[in-house]
């Protein structure tokens, strides 16, 4: 069955071909995408999740289209008509950093990390933050482009050990204390960034008017 006005784009039962090197998102977009009979997979070229080069630019958006196009680019011709391209950038958003770590954020996990962080951060009680998250589904030339944003606080120290990156350091605004790493992968995903940008893009590829 296919849906709605671009029923030549967006079917019932795609090919989702997601261009991650984190199994954590891949996970994430399974448990979306999948009980609306999509198959989730990683995009792999020679066996291996391809690396992005990551402009340095500000906006997510900016960086999430480029990701996209360099998947586009890596995918073979045949395979782009048969099936769709999952794309998502993400990063943590600290107010009293201006902003920092942002579209750096994975570069920032890489270096300085969760304790670099809190070191960066100090004592100070200014510690609201946000993760963002751009998700992006291309299909056959059209693209459906949704945002996530999750509020929350930057702990004092590291606290948990589930989820990954800055997890053990954000504590969402919806939360009873608990930080992103102390809760199970279910609870989170109800509540992250990443959660709300792939609900809402569930939603418009299963919505009549798409
Ligand atoms: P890709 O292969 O999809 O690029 P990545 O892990 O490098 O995977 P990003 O480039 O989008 O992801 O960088 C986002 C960084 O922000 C990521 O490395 C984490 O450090 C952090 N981040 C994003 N979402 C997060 C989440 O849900 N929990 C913890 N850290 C997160």
């Amino acid at each position: 069955m296919k849906l709605g006005i671009e029923s030549d784009t967006w079917g019932s039962e795609m090919r989702i071909v997601f261009a991650t090197g984190n199994q954590n998102k891949l996970k994430e977009a399974k448990e979306y995408l999948e009980p609306l009979g999509h198959n989730v997979e990683q995009l792999l070229v020679a066996g291996k999740a391809p690396d992005f080069i990551e402009p340095q630019i500000e906006d997510l958006q900016q960086v999430t289209l480029s990701k996209l196009e360099q998947a586009i680019a890596m995918m073979p011709k045949s395979e782009l008509s048969s099936c769709a391209i999952l794309v998502e950038d993400s990063g943590l958003f600290i107010d009293s950093l201006k902003g920092f770590p942002g579209v750096y954020s994975s570069y920032a996990y890489k270096t300085i990390g969760p304790r670099g962080i809190l070191r960066l951060m100090g004592q100070t009680k200014l510690r609201g933050c946000e993760y963002r998250a751009v998700s992006i589904l291309f299909m056959q030339g059209k693209k459906i482009i949704k945002t996530g944003i999750c509020r929350g606080e930057i702990s004092l120290e590291i606290t948990g050990n589930g989820g990954f990156g800055y997890d053990p350091i954000f504590i969402p605004e919806v939360s009873d204390g608990r930080t992103f790493s102390q809760m199970s992968e279910s609870e989170k995903s109800s509540m992250s960034h990443r959660g709300k940008s792939l609900k809402a893009l569930s939603e418009a590829i299963s919505s009549p008017s798409m």
